[in-house]
């Protein structure tokens, strides 16, 4: 019964002091952005894995470009939902909260959470491909596609990780760090097939941590979960978070 799930889960946060989140699409799905799994996976019948790649950029910028285009096109039009809200509380509820995210749409800092691990960092950072210089940019539509690097000339490519592609090292390092130290790892929405971001489950309860899963659907990783709430984040998490606040 989801109501006993959602108290057991409350159980396991009250009184806690180490808590890290991750989240993946799902977090985001409640306002709009489709998940890579919703959308098959596939953007112009091409799997994601093969647009979002150095290899693909390299043979046609303006082919990926159009694809990171259309998300911030269609991320201008949405805004933080319940769940980026109760993330966002509890960076105040615990006294050490760490959000990690595989998201590149920033609705977590739209929801008020301040220093949010970016493991595949931002859709609306853009970088030179040659001198590396990087900006935030929320122009929709950039004025030209591939935008052109205004200090060296260089190809702008957008500020997220592809496949195939190391992640920030820091990000990782202090994302592994809170996971390997922490008492629970509240995972929201992925899918959990990713690595090494999916890696930090297994960091998590190998660690002694317990695991609390948010998704409508199994992820790869629910069976390391000791409580799973099977349900969309941005209604299962304001009903933990109100019975913390009632503690
Ligand atoms: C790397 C940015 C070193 C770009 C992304 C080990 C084993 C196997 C493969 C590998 C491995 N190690 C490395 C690899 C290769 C690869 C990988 O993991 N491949 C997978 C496909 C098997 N990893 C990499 O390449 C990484 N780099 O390892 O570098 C290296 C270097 C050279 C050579 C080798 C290794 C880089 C990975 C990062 C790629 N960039 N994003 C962009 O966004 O365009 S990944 C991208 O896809 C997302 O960021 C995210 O990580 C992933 C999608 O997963 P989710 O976010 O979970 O979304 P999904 O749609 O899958 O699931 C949504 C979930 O939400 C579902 O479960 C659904 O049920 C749930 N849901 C739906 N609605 C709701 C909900 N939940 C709650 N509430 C709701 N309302
Ligand atoms: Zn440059």
């Amino acid at each position: 019964m989801i109501a006993e799930e959602i108290s057991a889960a409350a159980a396991i946060l009250r009184g806690v002091t180490r808590v890290v989140a991750l989240t993946g699409a799902g977090v985001s799905a409640e306002s709009g952005v489709p998940t890579f799994r919703g959308a098959g996976g596939l953007w112009e019948g091409q799997p994601v894995q093969e647009v979002a790649t150095p290899q693909a950029f390299a043979a046609d910028p303006v082919r990926v470009w159009r694809f990171y285009e259309e998300r911030r096109r269609r991320l201008t039009r949405v805004a933080p939902n319940p769940a980026h809200r109760v993330l966002a509380r509890w960076q105040d509820r615990f006294p050490s909260f760490t959000l990690v995210t595989q998201n590149v749409d920033r609705l977590h800092h739209a929801a008020g959470s301040r220093e949010v691990l970016e493991l595949h960092g931002s859709i609306w950072e853009i970088r030179c491909s040659s001198c590396g210089r990087s900006r935030e940019d929320r122009t929709v539509p950039l004025p030209a596609l591939p935008p052109v690097c205004a200090s060296c000339g260089g190809t702008e490519r957008p500020g997220v990780v592809w496949f195939g592609e190391y992640l920030p090292p820091g990000v990782m390092d202090a994302a592994t760090e809170a996971t390997q130290r922490c008492e629970v790892l509240v995972v929201v929405g992925t899918s959990a097939v990713v690595y090494p971001a999916a890696g930090l489950v297994e960091i998590a309860a190998s660690g002694g941590a317990k695991v609390i899963e948010v998704n409508p659907d199994a992820s790869a990783k629910a069976h390391l979960a000791e409580v799973n709430l099977r349900g969309p984040a941005g209604e299962l998490l304001p009903n933990v978070d109100a019975l913390l606040e009632g503690a």
